[in-house]
């Protein structure tokens, strides 16, 4: 699969805001506040469409993406959704929690989800939170798959100790190793894409 462009198209907070064809197939990106979410958009775009931020939860919407790829000779179109930090924004607990009720209600009551990418940043350690979102992707069935993001800021020893750490949260899935900067797993993850909205 290759990406020829991606072009922002909205922001929105509920899927009901969106107003799009229910047979394009959609992929989400989620992850805490400044994980790489937009760096990785922007990487697997070849190009900067997704906003980069250094103030963590600045974004308080779903932003999406018209995507145009090329794969086994055809062209296609493709959506993605670039989320604010699952639930761990600096705010009240009252916002975080209206915060958590958008996200979830918008994945599970959307039908064109292929894939959710989650993205993990390779030098933290899974926690309570980490937990809590499992759980729920896993109740709710819908397809995720883990990404362990900034893979070039650690050693690959460390790297493979939390690959084997992080493989007993994920029930068999494999988690992809990334880097926006060297372009790491990239190929991997498109190919991901490919099989999952095909
Ligand atoms: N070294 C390195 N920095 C990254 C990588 N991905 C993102 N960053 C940096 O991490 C910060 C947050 O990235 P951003 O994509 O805005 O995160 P988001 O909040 O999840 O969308 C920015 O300063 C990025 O330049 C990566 O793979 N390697
Ligand atoms: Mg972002």
């Amino acid at each position: 699969m290759r990406i020829l462009e991606a072009k922002y198209i909205k922001g929105a907070s509920s899927v009901r805001q969106l107003d799009l064809r229910d047979d394009i197939p959609e992929v989400s990106f989620i992850g805490r506040s400044n994980v790489g979410k937009s760096s990785l958009i922007n990487a697997l775009a070849t190009q900067r469409v997704a906003r980069t931020s250094s103030r963590p939860g600045a974004t308080r919407i779903i932003n999406i993406y018209n995507v145009l790829y090329e794969s086994r000779g055809k062209r296609g179109t493709m959506l993605f959704s670039d989320f604010p930090g699952f639930g761990y924004a600096k705010v009240s607990r009252a916002m975080a929690v209206s915060w958590q009720g958008m996200v979830e209600g918008y994945l599970a009551k959307n039908n064109r989800i292929k894939a959710i990418i989650w993205l993990l940043d390779v030098r933290r350690d899974f926690d309570e939170l980490d937990e809590m979102l499992l759980e729920w992707l896993i109740l709710k069935e819908l397809p995720f798959s883990p990404i362990l993001t900034k893979v070039d800021k650690e050693n690959q020893g460390n790297i493979s100790r939390k690959v084997r750490s992080f493989e007993q949260f994920f029930e068999g899935r494999k988690a992809i190793l990334f880097s926006a900067k060297t372009g790491r797993g990239k190929k991997e993850l498109l190919a991901y894409i490919d099989t999952a909205i095909y």
